[in-house]
């Protein structure tokens, strides 16, 4: 449940739950005006028991028939499941429960004796997925019903930690220097390959929905805004159907002048290891009640243990000879492919960096790695990746500043740089030497709240088969 001790009043309450449960004792005797969902109606006759729940608490209303609104009464009564109320009344102490002679007496529980109110929104029944009783449906109708699922309680903490862990990666990096910026999703030209791009109309021309803020926010560099970040959607079309792929996520990017690949890791080391601190400090209410969820599934509880740093480096050249020691087929110049990453997290458990990837399988962006060839004589670069477990979470390094060589770069890809002049001319009056890094938040929240899918972690996902709600 959210704290709400600085929530202003509304046109509907003058109280969240949360406020009038945790101030019962001056608040006792004083009327106030709650509002929210029904969890239970009990009792018929002259008397009923109404359990409202808001997002932040849950408090018994309790209504006589002679004391309020006949209709009124008779409409909380017949109310069902989830059907939204406000009511207003004076706030009293509970009857206390019976304790046993020598058990601790518990400390006061209030509720609200009501005297008028409304029923704000009366819900069909049944629920297509219950909020507060077990569930027993599958992902795909949570999804189509997510308005109802986030009302779990567990869904809802997961949705709040969230929006925490973007809180405290944006409060970090903002320490750092690096300044917010938005940069456009209609664009023209591919930054991260062409064959998975959303092509779409614009008006007499053709554009697409941006795969990566990439070439823009290195042009935010170059035009001096020296260290950004972005947090916002990316499309990609691509037909994967995984539990860690979507059409839409939402990436999370820095750029920063000045640095280089292990710069720019040391940022994004510093920035999860500050992510984590203040979840451990300030969100293990969060993280319990995550873990209630899955123990009732059998599920071990996770655990918000802050990674130490330096996150391990390991080479892709080593990656690769601890995949072939550990049994698996791979060559040098070959993708590291999620079982390909067991083997390594068996050795390098936690998040950890694999740098210096082969030139010819990253991006023209990348600056290659002066001087360094690989145990095959293949080119290096500057690219690197941060994985956790058999995921990746990060791609990112340092990039090719000079225009002749990114030219040549795109060339060599097969790219005509024609179509990259808006790009390209931003390298020609003087470029400084940068780095940067573009993260996927579901999939570090997939790490931090141990969901098995990322659907989990984002609110209306995309996904081949979905593009509703
Ligand atoms: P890349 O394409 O590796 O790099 O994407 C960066 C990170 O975004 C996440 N991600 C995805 N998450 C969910 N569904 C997808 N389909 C998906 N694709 C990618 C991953 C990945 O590590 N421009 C570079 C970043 C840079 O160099 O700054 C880029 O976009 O977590």
């Amino acid at each position: 449940m959210r704290d709400s001790s600085s929530w202003h009043p509304t046109a509907y309450r003058t109280h969240t739950i949360g406020q009038v449960v945790s101030n019962g004792e001056e608040l006792e005797g004083k009327e106030v005006t709650v509002a929210g969902y029904a969890e239970t109606v009990r009792g018929r006759g002259a008397i009923c028991f109404l359990m409202l729940r808001d997002g932040t608490g849950q408090i018994q209303a309790f209504l006589k028939r002679d004391n309020m609104d006949e209709s009124l009464f008779e409409s909380v009564q017949s109310a069902t499941r989830e059907t939204t109320i406000q009511v207003t009344g004076k706030v009293a102490k509970k009857r206390p429960p019976k304790v046993a002679e020598g058990e601790p007496i518990p400390p006061p529980e209030f509720e609200v004796n009501v005297v008028s109110g409304a029923i704000l929104a009366m819900a069909a029944a049944p629920l297509p997925v219950g909020v507060t009783d077990e569930v027993n449906v599958g992902l795909d109708v949570r999804l189509d019903n997510r308005h109802l699922d986030v009302r779990r309680a567990h869904v809802n903490a997961m949705f709040q930690l969230r929006s925490k862990v973007l809180q405290y990666g944006r409060e970090h990096l903002i320490s750092e220097g690096f300044q917010e910026i938005n940069s456009p999703k209609i664009i023209a030209a591919a930054a991260e390959g062409g064959t998975n791009l959303f092509p779409m109309k614009y008006f007499e021309t053709d554009a697409y929905l941006s795969q990566s803020p990439q070439l823009y926010k290195q042009l935010a560099v170059l035009g001096g805004l020296e260290r950004v970040f972005e947090i916002g959607p990316a499309f990609r079309a691509e037909k994967h159907d995984t539990y860690r792929h979507l059409n839409e996520f939402v990436s999370f990017d820095i750029e920063g002048a000045w640095m280089d690949d292990d710069d720019v890791m040391g940022v994004q080391e510093r920035m999860i290891h500050h992510i984590w601190s203040c979840v451990s400090s300030n969100d293990q209410a969060l993280i319990d009640v995550v873990n209630e969820y899955r123990a009732s599934q059998g599920k071990e509880p996770v655990t918000v243990e802050v990674p130490s740093m330096p996150f391990p480096r390991i080479p892709y050249c080593d990656a690769i000879e601890i995949v072939k020691q550990g049994g698996g087929d791979i060559e040098w110049g070959d993708d590291i492919e999620s079982h390909h990453c067991d083997i390594i997290a068996a050795k390098h458990p936690g998040f950890h960096f694999i740098p210096r990837w082969p030139m010819s399988m990253k991006p023209f962006y990348i600056h290659h790695k002066e001087e360094e060839k690989g145990s095959s004589g293949g080119q290096l670069s500057r690219g690197f990746d941060l994985n956790y477990g058999r995921d990746e979470m990060t791609s990112g390094g340092a990039r090719e500043h000079r225009v002749e060589i990114l030219e040549e770069n795109l060339r060599g890809m097969g790219l005509d740089p024609a179509d990259f002049t808006f790009y390209t001319d931003g390298f020609r009056y003087g470029a400084p030497p940068h780095a940067g890094w573009g993260l996927g938040v579901a999939r570090l929240l997939m790490v931090l709240t141990g969901a098995g899918n990322v659907r989990e972690v984002v609110l209306f996902p995309r996904d081949r088969s979905r593009v509703t709600p």
